[in-house]
């Protein structure tokens, strides 16, 4: 049988952790036959530590035959020692009333001492998933905060965005959702991200021309997907958590077992593709094969599309200028 690998996990005790940690170790992620080992990192305040030695014993009680093994960290030092893959969910998402400097520091200095305790301590190898919010420049502080880790080896979930441009996208068309591919989502996890069905396929068949109907991708699909968050929030009182674990989920099952040529969204660091700056943390279609993601290259960008895509990069470099000093 195989060797367990370690997966640690930030934010462990909050709601994404609890639709997410079960998933992880019931081999939803990494497969049937890969036992995992989880790191758990929550902030030292005896709340959290407590809650989360409450989905420890929840996750015993499980008794799942691929979980060998279980800890809880406060230290991102010891959190990250060795592992394989670096789930980073908690974090501080902007609250009522919140400055954006102040939002930007506070995560800054999160992601900046999570970059450092990966860079000394993860193996060498570590797959990192940002989720926590603004998840791009999340993902971009700890790749700055690395610098002995290739900087590829940090994303930012957009995985989210493209499952829901998947399903509004099925509902327009009656189709099954499996059936789509070739979905892309560009730019940054918020309102400005661009969902692209001009070289989607159902059964083949192009997407677009199925919908023919350029006023409802302007006028409803774009704002249903990029308000989707608050409308869950709007109905829920709280923000998506079982879609956004799902997400994460996704994102790195496919990057670690491959998507056998379907396209998926990762957010990435740009090395000048479609004209982002380089290490521009961007989401991009990709395939992945071997562990390793490739973008999906040579796809014709319209005026439309270049203008989206502009205004979503716009922002990016707007927060990755707002953090310069940090690192
Ligand atoms: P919760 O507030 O339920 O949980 C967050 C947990 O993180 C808390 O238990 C907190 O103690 C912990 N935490 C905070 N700072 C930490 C640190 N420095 N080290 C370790 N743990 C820390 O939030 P939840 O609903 O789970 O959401 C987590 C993050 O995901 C938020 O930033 C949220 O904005 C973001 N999201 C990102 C999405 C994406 O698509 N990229 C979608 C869903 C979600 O909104």
């Amino acid at each position: 049988s195989k060797k367990p690998v370690r997966v640690a996990v930030t934010g462990a005790a909050g709601q994404i952790g609890y639709a997410l940690l079960f998933r992880i170790a019931s081999g939803e992620m990494l497969g049937k036959d890969q036992p995992v080992i989880l790191q758990l990192l929550e902030i030292p305040d005896e709340k959290a530590q407590n809650a989360l030695k409450g989905v420890i014993m929840e996750l015993e009680d499980c008794a799942f035959p691929l979980l060998a093994g279980i800890e809880a960290h406060s230290d991102p030092k010891t959190a990250f020692k060795d592992t394989d893959y670096a789930l980073l969910v908690g974090s501080r998402p902007r609250g009522p009333g919140m400055e954006r400097s102040e939002l930007l520091a506070i995560n800054g200095a999160i992601f900046t001492a999570q970059g450092k305790a990966l860079n000394e301590v993860a193996s060498r190898n570590v797959k990192v998933l940002v989720v926590g919010n603004p998840a791009n420049t999340n993902a971009y502080i700890a790749m700055k905060s690395a610098p002995d880790l290739p900087a590829k080896n940090f994303t930012a979930m957009l995985r989210l965005d493209h499952n829901r441009a998947a399903s509004q996208i099925a509902a327009k068309t009656g189709k099954a959702v499996a059936e789509i591919e070739k979905l892309a989502v560009w730019g940054n996890h918020s309102p400005t991200m661009y969902a692209d069905y001009r070289f989607a396929t159902i059964g083949g068949e192009s997407v677009k021309a199925m919908i023919n109907d350029e006023t409802w991708n302007r006028e409803t699909f774009l704002p249903t997907v990029g308000k989707r968050g608050a409308a869950i929030i709007a109905a829920r009182g709280l923000s998506s958590a079982a879609s956004a674990a799902n997400a994460a989920i996704d994102h790195m099952r496919d990057w670690a077992l491959g998507t056998n040529g379907k396209w998926v969204t990762m957010g990435i660091p740009s090395n000048g593709e479609y004209g982002i700056p380089k290490e521009v943390m961007f989401g991009y279609p990709v395939t992945c094969e071997n562990g390793e993601y490739k973008i999906v290259e040579g796809l014709e960008i319209d005026a439309f599309s270049q203008e989206c895509i502009k205004k979503t990069l716009d922002e990016l470099l707007g927060e990755q200028d707002g953090v310069k000093h940090l690192i």
